[in-house]
């Protein structure tokens, strides 16, 4: 894509953030590391200038800065799900290891550049893992997954899509709580919350972190965890995102895990009505059922309804599972493939195949109420009216996350997390618009807050509105952190102002769910 069109995207969909000064790390800290430091210059702010000197850095410990060109250098900026979040860094830095991420870390701060995170980049925020003219620090060689000699827990990281950690554990016969689609990045999942085929039995998958490794502020590698002196860290990390520092290996219970019932079906548009009651039916009494889950979405292929999908699974291999019940009695479906016994790595084939990136721009948002019938149609319907006026191109996707009472349950069992989430069946919902035309970018954006207002208003008239906004599909402008509550903000920005007391993950990150716009 085009510089000038990046540009222009940019000015569309984010503001260009301030950049702040920031107070200089002192010499000393840097010269405690135990790589060479040959370049004791400061750039203050010039991000080319730090460029060169991470340049110099990493040479001494073989490690990977990419310049701005060569088809490496491409790859690696556009690796992420929407065509929307691929801005031109000034250059790209690859840790190996989290001693290089320190590294990495200190010279940012020094020399006051401007920095992203990312490790998957499948966050479709344009700046939130990108960066115009600043340095993006991929994660993408933070890959390994590590089972303990006990098989008890593994050490991910950041770096790993979904599918490599599944590939790594489903014959162990283990599984970890993670995401639900294969080529789905593990670093942004985990710090949102991630959801998963297991939420309703496990929690979310932060739930299940047993420590973290955090590169923080100041490039001390520390692992937090439940009972050690960083245990305000670890629970920090249970909603306050990267606030506080860069997350380099999370290390996560391991479960058993056999074979799944798996059935997909596809229904016609004019059985929507009756499934999206089908979905409320399920939350009431199959979902009481731990060993079920269910991923339902409806489409709008170019102003087109093409009808609900749902995807049923079972933890067990069986004929038929009675918690799908309202299901089954739908009557008339496509099967999209006939209903198999398989295991996780099937699902993830099932799923995974249906995602595509290319050139395609993605942009969603979401809101949360109290499970209802009626209203769930009712918000279909706005959904559907408002993408009437999307341009023809666009394509736009319904998805209802059925949340059970017990994941904020077992959040609060597993050492509490900062969400503030209600024991009540839930939504949570997960909508999007596609499209390839960048001069559309600000038309759909219009739209899509137009959507969430309509959604949140009808359900805030019927009283059913809950607070909560799931991270992992938030849009922009969405105060996510603001919606754990006063008591969960107060709570991150107490262990921001701990861990990085000079701020320099507000200041010199580009975007993401930061403490410094609250
Ligand atoms: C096709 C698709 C399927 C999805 N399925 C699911 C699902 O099943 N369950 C679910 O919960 N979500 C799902 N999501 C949403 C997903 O969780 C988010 O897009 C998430 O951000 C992806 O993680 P990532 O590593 O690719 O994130 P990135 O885009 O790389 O990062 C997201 C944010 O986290 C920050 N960040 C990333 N890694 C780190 C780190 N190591 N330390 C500090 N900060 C970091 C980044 O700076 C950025 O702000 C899905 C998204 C897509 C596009
Ligand atoms: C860097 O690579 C060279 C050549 O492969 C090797 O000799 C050297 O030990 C490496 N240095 C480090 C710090 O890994
Ligand atoms: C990890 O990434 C490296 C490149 O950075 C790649 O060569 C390797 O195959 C990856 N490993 C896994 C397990 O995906
Ligand atoms: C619903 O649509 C399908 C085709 O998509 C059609 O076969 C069926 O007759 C329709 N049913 C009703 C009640 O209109
Ligand atoms: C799955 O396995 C169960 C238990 O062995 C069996 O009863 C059932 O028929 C199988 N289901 C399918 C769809 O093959
Ligand atoms: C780095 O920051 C942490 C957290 O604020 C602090 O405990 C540690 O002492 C600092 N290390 C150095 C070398 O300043
Ligand atoms: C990882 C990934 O999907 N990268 C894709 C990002 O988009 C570019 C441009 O369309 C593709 O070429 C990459 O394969």
């Amino acid at each position: 894509m085009a510089t000038s069109l990046r540009n222009a995207l940019l000015v569309a969909l984010t503001a260009t953030p301030t950049i702040q000064s920031v107070t200089p790390v002192p010499a000393g800290v840097i010269s405690t590391s135990s790589h060479i430091l040959r370049a004791q210059q400061t750039c203050t702010g010039d991000v080319k200038c730090t460029c060169e000197v991470l340049r110099d850095v990493l040479t001494d410990v073989n490690g990977t800065l990419l310049p701005s060109d060569g088809a490496t250098y491409k790859d690696i900026e556009d690796e992420n799900y929407s065509a929307a979040c691929r801005l031109p860094a000034a250059c790209i830095v690859s840790p190996k290891n989290a001693q290089e991420v320190s590294t990495v870390v200190k010279i940012l701060s020094q020399n006051g550049a401007k920095f992203a995170i990312r490790s998957g980049g499948h966050n479709y925020i344009p700046g939130f893992a990108s960066v115009d003219e600043g340095v993006l620090i991929s994660l993408s060689s933070l890959n390994s997954t590590e089972l303990s000699e006990d098989k008890k827990t593994a050490k991910i990281g950041p770096g790993n899509r979904w599918q490599a950690v599944y590939e790594a554990l489903v014959p162990e016969g283990l599984v970890v709580v993670g995401g639900r689609v294969g080529p789905v990045g593990v670093g942004g999942l985990m710090l949102g919350g991630g959801l998963s085929y297991l939420a309703t039995q496990r929690g979310l998958a932060f739930d299940n972190v047993k420590s973290y490794e955090v590169v923080l502020a100041n490039g001390t590698i520390v692992t937090a965890s439940a009972d050690n002196e960083y245990s305000d860290l670890y629970k920090g990390l249970r909603g306050g995102t990267s606030n506080f520092g860069i997350v380099t290996s999370y290390e996560l219970y391991t479960y058993p895990v056999g074979d799944f019932y798996v059935d997909a079906r596809a229904y016609s548009p004019n059985q929507t009505t009756d499934f999206l009651h089908a979905v409320a039916e399920y939350q009431k009494e199959g979902q009481l059922d731990p060993s079920s889950s269910i991923s339902a979405n409806i489409r709008i292929v170019q102003l087109l309804e093409s009808g609900p999908t749902i995807l049923l699974l079972y933890s067990e291999p069986v004929q038929q599972a009675k918690a799908f019940d309202a299901f089954y009695a739908l009557g008339t479906y496509q099967p999209i493939v006939p209903a198999f016994n398989g295991s996780l790595l099937d699902i993830m084939a099932l799923t995974g195949s249906r995602f595509s990136t290319g050139e395609i721009r993605t942009y969603g948002e979401t809101f949360s109420h109290k499970t209802d019938a009626d209203l769930m149609v009712e918000l279909y319907n706005i959904f559907t009216e408002e993408t009437a006026s999307l341009p023809s191109g666009a394509s736009a996707v319904w998805v209802p996350n059925s949340i059970a009472a017990s994941v904020a349950t077992l959040g609060k069992q597993h050492g509490g997390n900062l969400l503030g989430l209600e024991e009540v069946s839930q939504q949570w919902y997960e909508w999007y618009i596609t499209w390839t035309d960048p001069t559309q970018d600000r038309a759909i954006w219009d739209i899509s807050q137009q959507i969430t207002q309509r959604c949140t208003d009808a359900a805030k008239v019927k009283d059913l509105l809950l607070p909560y906004l799931f991270m992992n599909t938030a849009g922009k402008t969405q105060g996510v952190l603001n919606s754990y509550g006063a008591g969960n903000v107060e709570s991150i920005k107490a262990t921001a102002a701990k861990y990085d007391p000079e701020r320099v993950f507000q200041t010199l990150q580009n975007d993401g769910f930061l403490v410094r716009d609250l």
